[in-house]
């Protein structure tokens, strides 16, 4: 058995059987054997190979290969793949390398110091330190990428593909590696005792939940608890039915502002979130004295960096379905939505970002996944979208544009039959613009809403606070994407006002389409 063989047997073995990738020379004879039963995904640039891999492994929730080109490729990727470490997506890179006799003399291709060039953002980075090591290589990649919930990479000297496999060295074929980290029924009680003993607590839920399938379990611990409901600051996927009367909000991501909101509570309990994931720097007390924080995690590192607060690092499902036990069957009635408010009308020839999003809660099926870049229209967003089910929304979890563009074709791409719509501002577009002819190639049914106001607006928020209003590079005039799209072979249409919109939105995709509208820039807490 070759070399090759045997990885295509580890890969299918653990279903990585969709590759997403864009390929050189360093890679063909890697790709040269592919067998009938694996895809391969081809991306026109690794940040959009990157983002389209994020997407599909967030839904399948399963390691997922990524086959980059050399050092060029990884360099490419980079980006993206910050995103995939705050998301905790197990991506498992692949990259190409010259063979082994030309590494040394950094011949054209060379991956130089391979296994240094992802870190600090791959948990784990090798190249192997001979062929006949590169099948245990691979399965550990997979393995460190699913344990650690974190990308891992692996640079492979294409001369190693076509030599003949130790037979030894097959024993990894049938490994499998789990991790079972359930609490201890002495810890659910202790956390149990904590939530039960306080007066008025409170729970923060994170991107965690959602990933893991928990969204109706932690709506259902909030409603036994009858507990006040914040989300994670700097979410990624939403917890928790964004309009049900007990969730306060997405937590502003900054220090004094998440304080102020744990104001009259004695505990905080925290699930599946980092503590926490500021943005804006406002220094001040983390937390009211008084207020004890409580974190459940299954993210070791996230619990050892947090500032304040007490921290248990386990399964936070386990917790939630112990928690549950605990508080008995305190079935409470079936909760009124809070209403959206009208939208705020825009001023004649743009929409206001309000009006985008009632038409997009109006006109999409209520399973839809949302896949969102679009970073001065946080505030609207949240006002008007009826979010009630889980993997109901995405967002690139490091804030690294180019992430939504592509995401939304991975997501299609890992949940077929679910809808799948993209919101995309007229900046992040560019950065993975070449998702759409993925799109059009797999005839892939999303919707790509292009919200259109000629301006990197966050940033002119941010200049703002930041008592820079004359720093340049904030505007991005000029842009035609109904254009773009048609050359990479997406029908478009510019919706010209709030009826042409909701009529557009109305129909049901076959393909892909983009959908531009102009907007008026807001801020993002406004
Ligand atoms: N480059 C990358 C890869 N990621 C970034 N986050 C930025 C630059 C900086 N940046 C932001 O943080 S928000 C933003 C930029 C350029 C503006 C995005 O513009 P948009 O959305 O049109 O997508 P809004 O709604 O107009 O802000
Ligand atoms: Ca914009």
């Amino acid at each position: 058995m070759l070399v090759r063989d045997a990885a295509y047997e580890i890969l299918r073995a653990h279903g990585l059987t969709t590759i997403f990738g864009n390929p050189g020379s360093n890679e063909l004879p890697f790709l040269a054997g592919m067998p009938e039963d694996f895809r391969y995904v081809l991306g026109l640039h690794e940040g959009a190979v990157v983002g389209m891999a994020d997407g599909y492994s967030q839904v399948t929730g399963q390691p997922v290969l990524v086959n980059l080109h050399a050092a060029s490729g990884t360099g490419n990727a980079m980006g993206a793949l910050t995103n995939a470490v705050y998301s905790r997506s197990p991506l498992v890179l692949t990259a190409g390398q010259q063979v082994r006799p030309a590494i040394g003399g950094e011949a054209m291709l060379s991956n130089v110091d391979a296994a240094q060039l992802t870190r600090p953002l791959a948990g784990w980075s090798a190249e192997p330190a001979c062929a006949a090591d590169v099948p245990r290589s691979l399965a550990q990649a997979i393995f460190e990428a699913r344990l650690r919930r974190r990308p891992s990479y692996l640079s492979v000297p294409y001369d190693d593909w076509t030599q003949e496999a130790d037979p030894a060295t097959l024993a990894v074929l049938g490994r499998a590696v789990e991790r079972s980290a359930h609490p201890a029924t002495e810890e659910v009680q202790r956390i149990a005792a904590a939530v039960q003993g306080a007066k008025n607590p409170l729970l923060v839920l994170g991107g965690d939940l959602d990933a893991a399938g928990l969204f109706d379990e932690a709506t259902a611990l909030a409603e036994a608890l009858q507990a006040p409901v914040w989300a994670a600051p700097s979410l990624f996927r939403l917890p928790f039915p964004n309009r049900h009367p007990l969730f306060r909000g997405v937590l502003p991501a900054a220090i004094t502002a998440v304080a102020s909101a744990f104001e009259g509570h004695d505990l905080v309990l925290v699930l599946g979130a980092p503590v926490f994931r500021y943005h804006e720097y406002v220094p001040g007390d983390y937390a009211p004295a008084g207020t004890r924080l409580l974190q459940v995690t299954d993210d070791a590192e996230a619990a050892a960096r947090a500032p304040f607060g007490e921290a248990v690092v386990t399964d936070p499902g386990a917790v939630i379905a112990g928690l549950r036990k605990a508080l008995g069957d305190r079935s409470a009635p079936a909760p009124d939505y809070v209403a959206p408010p009208e939208p705020k009308a825009g001023d004649g020839s743009a929409l206001h970002p309000d009006q985008v999003f009632a038409a997009l809660r109006d006109t999409q099926p209520a399973d839809t996944s949302y896949v969102v870049e679009s970073t001065s229209t946080n505030s609207s967003w949240w006002r008007q979208m009826d979010l009630r089910r889980g993997g109901s929304y995405y967002f690139p979890a490091s804030g690294g544009l180019g992430f939504g563009l592509p995401a939304a074709v991975g997501v299609a791409l890992g949940q077929p039959g679910r809808p799948v719509t993209a919101v995309i501002g007229d900046g992040s577009a560019n950065y993975g613009i070449t998702g759409l002819w993925t799109a059009a190639q797999h005839r892939l049914p999303v919707t790509f809403v292009l919200l259109r106001n000629g301006t990197y607006g966050a940033l002119q928020w941010f200049a703002g606070i930041l008592d820079a209003a004359d720093a340049p590079g904030t505007t991005v005039p000029g842009i035609d994407f109904t254009r773009i799209a048609a050359g990479y072979g997406v029908e478009s249409v510019h919706a010209a006002d709030a009826d042409h919109l909701r009529s557009v939105l109305a129909e049901t995709p076959s393909g892909p389409r983009l959908v531009q509208v102009d907007t008026v820039t807001t801020a993002p807490n406004g």
